[in-house]
């Protein structure tokens, strides 16, 4: 099933560098998932399947320390694909979320996993995405999550009996790696900001009884898309904020509390795709696994993670083809800035030292490597793909 290129490593690097400077003549097309014909959706399946099942790189370093990644030493991985993959995010969660770095780099994984299905595995590119405002009226109903085909069709929620693992579907009992070995599971959560609160009281400060209640699915519908690809031109940090400017305030007005990284990043419209989608797509710990710590580290286990970050990728797209100023704007630094809430108010996705579009993307040495500049473009020739 899934049969191995031949390409060797130094004719792929060569064409790889033809690509690169090439012009992006024949690019490929991203579609919306459910626009893909049956055989569409079981291509890309097959490739995401043959490269969870593929082996161990072990090119692959963990570059960010331990102290401050906390998570277990390479060494003690499993092999297989999809867990370097989701280790490489789980290793620079730090570096590539509330930074200058978070656009630019998830838009640099896809295309890198993109690549890897390609080159390994026969996938004929054009990376499907997930317009999740489609979704957002009824999302517990959707007609996202009503397609059981077992070789095209992504399946449904997880039965609540069997700590959500889906049942049905081309993933029912797909077999994710982090933080343990597990069936992957979905389950629906249409206020998750309470459960979020309830878990600790140094969480629940931050939240006032409106964030509480806040659904999911108030962040992400249509409208509020539109406003946010309207919004802001030129100025990519109040962009990338212009989901959830109002969780800043909160930061401002609650200073003591020690680890913002979570508070912040579980808001946001891009955020509330993966709370509402609960388990996996949340970084919830699996039933059965103990010393396990939550967070968004290792959300990109779920292959929807990928259908989701092409979906963002394709918002700062329409942003940036919105008005002229804002299709080569970028602004923004490489550390968090979290610890010291006057910092954080200064710079919220963006402390010194700043990147600039000559930065290099952080791969941990996975894939081939790529400047921020080599992404903001992606009808350059480094990136040649286009959204319909
Ligand atoms: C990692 O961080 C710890 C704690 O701050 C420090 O003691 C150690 O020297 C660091 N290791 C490296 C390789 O920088
Ligand atoms: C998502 O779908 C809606 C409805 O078709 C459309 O209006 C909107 O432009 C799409 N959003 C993006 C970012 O493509
Ligand atoms: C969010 O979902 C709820 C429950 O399905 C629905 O009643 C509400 O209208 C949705 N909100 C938006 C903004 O679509
Ligand atoms: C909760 O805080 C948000 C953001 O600061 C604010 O918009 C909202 O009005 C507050 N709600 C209440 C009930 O105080
Ligand atoms: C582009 O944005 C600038 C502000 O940065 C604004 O002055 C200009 O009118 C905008 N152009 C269009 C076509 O919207
Ligand atoms: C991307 O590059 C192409 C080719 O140089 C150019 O036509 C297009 O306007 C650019 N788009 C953006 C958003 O910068
Ligand atoms: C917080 O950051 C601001 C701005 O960088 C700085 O002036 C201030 O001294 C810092 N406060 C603490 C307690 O570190
Ligand atoms: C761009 O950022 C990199 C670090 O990412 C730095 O080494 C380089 O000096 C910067 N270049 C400019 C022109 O500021
Ligand atoms: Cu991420």
């Amino acid at each position: 099933m899934c049969s191995v290129s031949t390409f060797s490593y130094l004719l792929f690097y060569a064409l790889f560098t033809v690509l690169i400077n090439a012009q992006c003549t024949n690019p490929t097309v991203r579609r919306e998932w459910r626009t893909l014909d049956r055989d569409g959706r079981a291509a890309w399946i097959s490739a995401v399947k043959c490269l969870a099942a593929s082996p161990h790189n072990p090119d692959l370093v963990a570059t960010v320390n331990s102290s401050i990644s906390q998570i277990p030493a390479l060494t003690r991985r499993l092999p297989s694909g999809t867990v370097d993959i989701s280790y490489i995010h789980m290793d620079l969660n730090v570096r590539i979320h509330q930074t200058g770095m978070f656009l630019p780099f998830h838009r640099w994984f896809v295309h890198s996993v993109e690549q890897a299905m390609v080159e390994k595995y026969g996938f004929s590119g054009g990376f499907p995405y997930w317009n999740w405002t489609i979704d957002a009226p009824d999302f517990y109903k959707s007609s996202w999550w009503q397609d059981s085909d077992t070789e095209s069709g992504l399946g449904g929620w997880g039965d609540p009996d069997k700590d959500y693992e889906v049942q049905d579907g081309a993933f029912a009992g797909f077999a994710l790696a982090n933080p343990s070995y597990h069936p992957m599971r979905y389950q629906y959560t249409a206020q998750p900001f309470a459960a979020f609160a309830a878990s600790s009281p140094t969480i629940a400060q931050f939240f006032n009884s409106t964030m509480l209640e806040t659904y999911a699915n108030s962040t992400f519908h249509a409208d509020q898309i539109a406003a946010i690809i309207a919004g802001n031109p030129s100025d990519l940090v109040n962009f990338q904020l212009s989901p959830d400017n109002w969780i800043v305030n909160a930061v401002i007005r609650y200073p003591s509390y020690p680890d913002l990284r979570e508070i912040f990043f579980f808001q946001c419209a891009h955020g509330s795709v993966h709370a509402i989608t609960g388990r996996d797509l949340a970084g919830t710990c699996p039933a059965t696994t103990e010393d396990c710590i939550p967070g968004n580290k290792w959300w990109p286990n779920s292959p929807l993670f990928f259908l989701h970050h092409v979906m963002i990728g394709k918002i700062w797209s329409d942003w940036q083809n919105l008005n002229e100023t804002s299709t080569t704007a970028f602004a923004g630094g490489s550390v968090q800035a979290f610890d010291n809430t006057t910092y954080f108010a200064e710079y919220p996705t963006r402390a010194p030292p700043m990147l600039n579009t000559s930065s290099d993307i952080y791969t941990d040495n996975m894939f081939p490597g790529a400047t921020i500049g080599d992404v903001s473009n992606h009808t350059t020739g480094y990136l040649c793909y286009v959204y319909e």
